[in-house]
């Protein structure tokens, strides 16, 4: 770990990983863990904020690692651990606690969208996840931080943070402040069944998403059956964007594809949304069949997913805790 750039982010073992995921986070770990030091990390603490079943849980931790393999991520060149394992994330999360003022907190739009209308029922964990997400970044004193569209206000909040350290134990530079790096053009992956809606793992509706792990005959069903409308394909993007699921469609088409959104409304225009599906149906097939193959083949060697979580606690502590003596002393604690 000796090049100044440093590359950290976490994905939630909270279920199945999805097409918005996959886009908006793994493809992009891959590509930055050619050029940088990478920390991936499975952020089982983030997830209990709500109610996980324990053996889920477990499972979801090393499907997570699966995942995180089967889409080309090499624990040889990346730090690859599970956030509980190292506990200097929380004991940093508890010093940014206290950094972290109540207003930011308030003012953040995911915890209004996961605590629904009851907010006295929410759990405080839920309330001070984006100091936890902080300290995950900070611990390591990551610069970059790849994330989808949704985690952007959260990124800002640990800058925030950082800076309000550095200027409050008048140590500037201490943490470099994190910069977030979303992709351009599927920052946010819609569901499949409401174009206003993120795909996500803890949507009730199956068809809403594409699992990694779906088989071809489901990404098929689901792609068919993905909402849209009877009308043609518009030939301009001002009109396709007054239809956010056929928007959504045309998006994940193109990046796929590896095309501009222009160049697919040319081949796309003035045809049946049902000629776009099959189309798209057979590129995610192509795209995410494998992917999903790779880590059923992945998850039989359970003890080969563990021992790669623990060789990666290991290379993790050592830097976190290397970083928290100095955050210790900066803060005053004996
Ligand atoms: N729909 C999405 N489009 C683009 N990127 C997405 N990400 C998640 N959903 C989309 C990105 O994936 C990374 C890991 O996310 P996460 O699983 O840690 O948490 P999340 O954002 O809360 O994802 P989900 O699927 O919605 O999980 P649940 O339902 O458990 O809350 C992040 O970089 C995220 O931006």
């Amino acid at each position: 770990m000796n090049k100044k750039k440093l590359v950290f982010s976490g994905v939630q073992p909270t279920g199945n990983l999805h097409l918005g995921n996959y886009l908006g986070a793994l493809k992009n770990f891959v590509s930055l863990q050619k050029e940088m030091d990478c920390i991936y990390c499975v952020v089982d603490l983030h997830a209990i904020t709500t109610f996980q079943n324990p053996n889920q849980l477990r499972n979801n931790v090393l499907e997570t690692v699966a995942s995180f393999l089967a889409t080309g991520l090499n624990p040889s060149k990346s730090i690859i651990f599970n956030q509980s394992a190292v506990s200097g994330h929380t004991e940093l999360a508890w010093i940014l606690n206290c950094i972290s003022r109540i207003g930011w907190l308030s003012r953040m739009t995911q915890f209004k969208d996961k605590a629904g209308s009851d907010k006295e029922k929410a759990s405080v964990g839920l309330y001070i996840y984006p100091n936890l997400m902080a300290a995950d970044i900070l611990l390591y004193k990551a610069t970059h931080v790849p994330v989808g569209a949704d985690q952007k206000q959260h990124l800002e909040l640990s800058r925030d943070i950082a800076q309000k350290f550095n200027n409050d134990f008048n140590c500037k530079d201490f943490f470099p402040l994190p910069e977030p790096l979303i992709p351009k053009n599927v920052s946010r992956v819609m569901s499949l069944r409401d174009g206003n809606k993120k795909m996500s793992k803890s949507e009730e509706s199956d068809y809403s998403r594409i699992n990694l792990k779906d088989s071809a005959d489901e990404i098929y069903k689901k792609i068919k059956k993905a909402k849209s409308d009877s009308d043609q394909i518009p030939d301009n993007l001002k009109d396709l964007e007054k239809k956010p699921e056929a928007l959504n469609l045309i998006n994940i088409y193109s990046e796929i594809s590896k095309s501009t959104l222009e160049k697919v409304l040319n081949e796309m225009s003035g045809k049946e949304y049902a000629f776009l599906k099959r189309k798209l149906a057979e590129l995610l097939i192509n795209e995410i069949e494998p992917v999903g193959k790779e880590i059923k083949k992945l998850l039989v060697d359970k003890s080969h997913l563990e021992s790669i979580l623990k060789k990666g606690k290991e290379k993790a502590n050592i830097i976190a805790e290397e970083n928290l003596k100095n955050i210790r002393e900066k803060v005053g604690l004996i």
